[in-house]
Order: C-alpha cells, then sequence, then structure tokens
C-alpha cells in the first residue's frame, strides 16, 4: 500500500489501457500544477495501464467509445521516465491486467493471450525489467488527510489491516477461471472485484484507515464517466470503454476531509478532455 501524505492536490486517473493521448493529457495536467509552484501534487494510476485493443477505425464497435491504437509500450516508457522524474509522487496501483504478466490468469479481451502479445512487442528479455517494475507496484493507495482509499476493483478483500496487503503472492492464479477471482481470496477481489455490499466496502476502508470514507476504483467500464451504486462507491472511468467527452479523472485536495462518495464525485470529477463533447455523460 502506498500512504500519500495530508498536503497537495492529487490526480487520479484509472483503465487507460495502452491510450496514449489520455495518459499525455493527465501528465500535462499534472506538469501544469507542478510548473504553478506551490504544495507537490501527485498522480496516482489505479491499474489497467497496460493492453488495448487492435481494431480497424471501421470495425471499431460503439462500445468502445472514442478510436484510438493501442500504444503500450511507449506508455509504458513514458510512465516509467516519469517516475523516475517525480519518484515520490508519480504512483502506480497494479491492475488485473499487469497481473497477466506475474501470474495472473491469462486474459483473451483483446488477443489471445494479452500477456503474450504485448511481452512480444519488446526483444527477447526486453520486458524482464519491466516485469521486475511492475512486480513492486501496490495494490491500494490511501489519502489518510482526505479519507479516500484507491484500488483497481471494488473494495471487496476481506482484510485486517494494510500489512495483510504486503503478504499477498502474485503469482499461481494462471489456472483461476476468471469468473472466480473475485471470490478468490484478497489479492483476487483487490483485482477483479465489480462491485461488493456496503458495509463490506466500509470495513475494507477501516481495516486501511480508520478515517477513510471513500473508496475509488476503476476496472469496470461507466460510460457516464462514473458510477456511485451507493455509498461508499465511486468507480470512475477515465479512458477505456469511454468517448473523450465522457471520460474524467479525480483531482482532489489531499488536506480535505472527504465526506461521501457523492461528494468527492460532485467536486472532485474533471473532465479529461473539456473540448471533447460529451455523448453519454449529462
Ligand atoms: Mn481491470
Amino acid at each position: 500500500m502506498v500512504t500519500l501524505p495530508a498536503v497537495g492536490r492529487l490526480l487520479a486517473v484509472t483503465d487507460l489501457h495502452g491510450n496514449l493521448a489520455d495518459f499525455q493529457a493527465i501528465v500535462a495536467r499534472f506538469r501544469a500544477i507542478v510548473d504553478a509552484g506551490g504544495p507537490r501534487p501527485h498522480l496516482l494510476f489505479c491499474g489497467d495501464l497496460v493492453h488495448g485493443p487492435a481494431i480497424a477505425p471501421q470495425a471499431w464497435p460503439e462500445h468502445l467509445g472514442d478510436f484510438y491504437v493501442d500504444q503500450t509500450p511507449r506508455l509504458l516508457a513514458e510512465a516509467r521516465w516519469l517516475q523516475e522524474a517525480y519518484p515520490q509522487q508519480v504512483h502506480f496501483l497494479l491492475g488485473n491486467h499487469e497481473h497477466a504478466h506475474l501470474g495472473g490468469p491469462r486474459l483473451d479481451k483483446f488477443h489471445a493471450d494479452e500477456a503474450a502479445h504485448l511481452e512480444r512487442q519488446y526483444a527477447p528479455g526486453g520486458f524482464a525489467p519491466v516485469r521486475r517494475w511492475m512486480a513492486g507496484w501496490p495494490l491500494a493507495a490511501v489519502a489518510p488527510g482526505a479519507g479516500i482509499a484507491f484500488t483497481h476493483a471494488a473494495p471487496h478483500a476481506q482484510i485486517a489491516g494494510p500489512r495483510d496487503l504486503d503478504d499477498l503472492a502474485l503469482a499461481g492464479y494462471e489456472s483461476v477461471p476468471l469468473a472466480d477471482m473475485a471470490s478468490t481470496g484478497p489479492l483476487g477481489a483487490l483485482l477483479w472485484a465489480r462491485t461488493t455490499p456496503a458495509e463490506r466496502g466500509l470495513a475494507f476502508l477501516r481495516a486501511l484507515h480508520v478515517g477513510c470514507k471513500v473508496a475509488v476504483f476503476g476496472h469496470d467500464i461507466v460510460r457516464e464517466g462514473h458510477w456511485i451504486e451507493h455509498e461508499p462507491l465511486l468507480c470512475v472511468s477515465s479512458s477505456f470503454g469511454c468517448y473523450d467527452g465522457d471520460k474524467v479523472y479525480l483531482e482532489w485536495d489531499l488536506a480535505r476531509p472527504a465526506g461521501s462518495a457523492a461528494e468527492v464525485a460532485r467536486d472532485g470529477l474533471r473532465r479529461l478532455h473539456p473540448g471533447a463533447r460529451p455523448v453519454h455523460r449529462t
């Protein structure tokens, strides 16, 4: 788990899936805050940075939103440079698509084997440093001053405390059916759960940090940009599966306590591409 400070701006995005333009849009916002001076901002990616569709524009389905070309290798390279330039300020959470390179189940959303498809784009041995980097990505981030916790998927994991996250082994899930992952223990839940009852979500938040009241996550596609099924769950879609005008990210003052998911959505969500026309977002 990564613990964010209680000062500065936080930018959080989810599920870029190889969309380089969306990556560069949030990085531009981050750099603008850096250049403005003041407290150091933080940029948090909530998993599934990798793996995108390879579909021609004329065959692109409506349900995937705006067309883009998967540029995962370049996105990963730029992500790594950014983290090296701002080592304490840029954070990547592990998603189920990164897990596919680290012992997670094989994914066949866009290709017969997502992980193999990406790794083949590197020279022999070239993916090894990327895999070592990803193996160190945390599973959750907590902003104690804001009372917000961030995960890739819904906060469905049953844990006693943050230390439980340190003990989770990534390997050994290769043959677990995808449909079973969310219910196969804390790691599966953290990477795969699409929802959880309010009480279970609150218990997860309390286990991470006593003052945590809101869970922000992605994994699922919300075509309108975000969805609050019920408190404390705020599901955010920044990129994959959305039209540019519907994509949102979270911008939040790390010193401001958040009372509810509704408050965070109302005051913290910003359009990733303010110039693009919303399609589903109201
Ligand atoms: Mn996911």
